[in-house]
């Protein structure tokens, strides 16, 4: 379209919208605070996975974020697998209810073999984008009440080496990318010294990206977020300390840990980043990574589903096809298939038919062979034994014959020698 062209469609589009001076107040402003009312109202969804080894922080991590104790127990080391576990909890702060889900991986890197740590935290991930697509897909869906239990955030613990990330550590986080929005942090922080920190910080910064491993970044589109959110963007990898403890400071009780050297407090920037984690993930940041999960995350995840169970918006020549159109088209290439399936066993069957008829009438032939073969023998046998009674019987015959004649010439002898006398 030549420059013309778009500026009067421009126009053209401009003059469709009509914009109309309300004489008076109507109160469609209010539509915002309606909002806001609903959203209150309804309560929100927030789920957390926390990956990191066993014992590097996690639940005390997620005990200062909220400012709460989750009341964790201790995993074991000496798992096979890494399993994933997770807890849900209610939350009120003023008049906002949050139903919080935090999911810890049990067992991760235990194992001397890790090659397939990551499979149980991608499992978990795709399990609970499925079990979405499967109440969407439903004829009677109640997303209004459904508990959504995709992950918004995945806060991955690095190990405080000072020396950069582990292969592991690479290996996850770039399965995960495209499935999560990844906030890496450093765990332990009060292990590293001020002046490592930042080289170490900047070399696990700069191995993700040699890697292509895309972490979330704090969105910088909403002028009212831009400027802090750039600068925290420079900040990360977070490097953060937790605690259970409380030191008196002042007049204030703070969360901090206590050493024979000194004391380091969780919420003073001075001493980590454990605040600035709380302000992105919390205070600033938490909606965009809702909507991120859902309309990224999820969208990537459904599209590759919907396009595995055949559908498609468009045909081979690239027409918009519509779902009941994919639909019928699925149906009957089912149907030509399930048809010939059907064929090819009947085939199969008079194949096998004619087959077994053929050795049938073959074992029927050599059965006759074989009784022919008797029947001659016996015939055979029936008339040498017919010839042996023949035989027998004219010898009968010679002999009786012969006794007679002998019989008769004793006769004779003895008649002669009587007159001898
Ligand atoms: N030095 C230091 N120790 C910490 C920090 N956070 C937690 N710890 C200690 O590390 C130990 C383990 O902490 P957890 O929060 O139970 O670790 P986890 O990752 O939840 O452990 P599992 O759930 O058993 O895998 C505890 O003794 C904590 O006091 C931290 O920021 N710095
Ligand atoms: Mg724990």
């Amino acid at each position: 379209m030549a420059g013309g062209d778009i500026e009067k469609a421009k126009a053209n589009n401009e003059s469709n919208i009509r914009n109309l001076k309300l004489s008076g107040h109507v109160g469609f402003d209010s539509l915002p605070d309606q909002l806001v009312n609903k959203s209150v109202q309804n309560g929100f969804i927030f789920n957390i996975l926390c990956i990191g080894e066993t014992g590097i922080g996690k639940s005390t991590l997620m005990d200062s974020l909220f400012n709460t104790s989750f009341e964790s127990q201790p995993s074991p080391h000496n798992l096979p697998t890494v399993k994933l576990k997770a807890h849900t909890y209610e939350l009120q702060e003023s008049n906002v209810r949050l139903k919080l889900t935090i999911v810890d991986t049990v067992g991760y890197g235990d194992q001397i073999n890790k090659e397939e740590s990551y499979k149980a935290v991608v499992d978990y991930i795709d399990a609970q984008f499925e079990s979405y697509l499967q109440e969407e897909l439903k004829i009677k869906r109640s997303l209004g009440t459904y508990h959504d239990t995709r992950i918004h955030v995945c806060l991955y613990f690095i190990c405080p080496t000072g020396h950069g990330l582990k292969s592991l550590d690479l290996v996850c986080m770039k399965q995960l990318d495209k499935k999560v929005n990844i906030i890496p942090i450093i765990a332990k922080a009060d292990t590293v010294s001020k002046n490592e920190l930042q080289k170490f910080k900047s070399k696990i910064m700069a191995e993700l990206q040699n890697n292509g491993v895309s972490i979330y970044e704090f969105p910088t589109d909403d002028e009212t977020v831009t400027e802090v959110n750039t600068s925290m963007n420079s900040h990360t990898p977070f490097a953060v300390v937790g605690s259970t403890e409380f030191v008196r400071v002042g007049n204030k009780m703070m969360r901090s840990r206590q050493y024979p050297w000194g004391t380091v407090q969780v919420e003073n920037e001075n001493h980590c980043d454990f605040v600035k984690l709380r302000e992105m993930l919390i205070r600033t940041n938490m909606e965009d990574m809702r909507e991120k999960t859902h309309a990224r995350h999820y969208e990537l995840y459904r599209k590759r589903r919907l396009e595995q169970m055949g559908f498609t918006d468009v045909d081979s020549e690239n027409k918009p096809v519509s779902f009941q159109q994919t639909f019928e088209h699925k149906r009957s290439t089912h149907m030509q298939e399930l048809q010939q399936k059907e064929d090819e066993m009947r085939q199969m069957f008079i194949q096998r038919v004619k087959e077994k008829e053929a050795e049938l009438k073959e074992a029927e032939k050599e059965l006759h062979a074989k009784f022919d073969k008797l029947k001659k023998d016996h015939t055979d046998e029936k008339s040498k034994l017919d010839d042996a009674r023949r035989k027998l019987e004219e010898e009968m015959v010679e002999y009786n014959r012969r006794k007679a004649q002998i019989q008769s010439g004793s006769h004779t002898l003895t008649l002669g020698k009587s007159k001898k006398k």
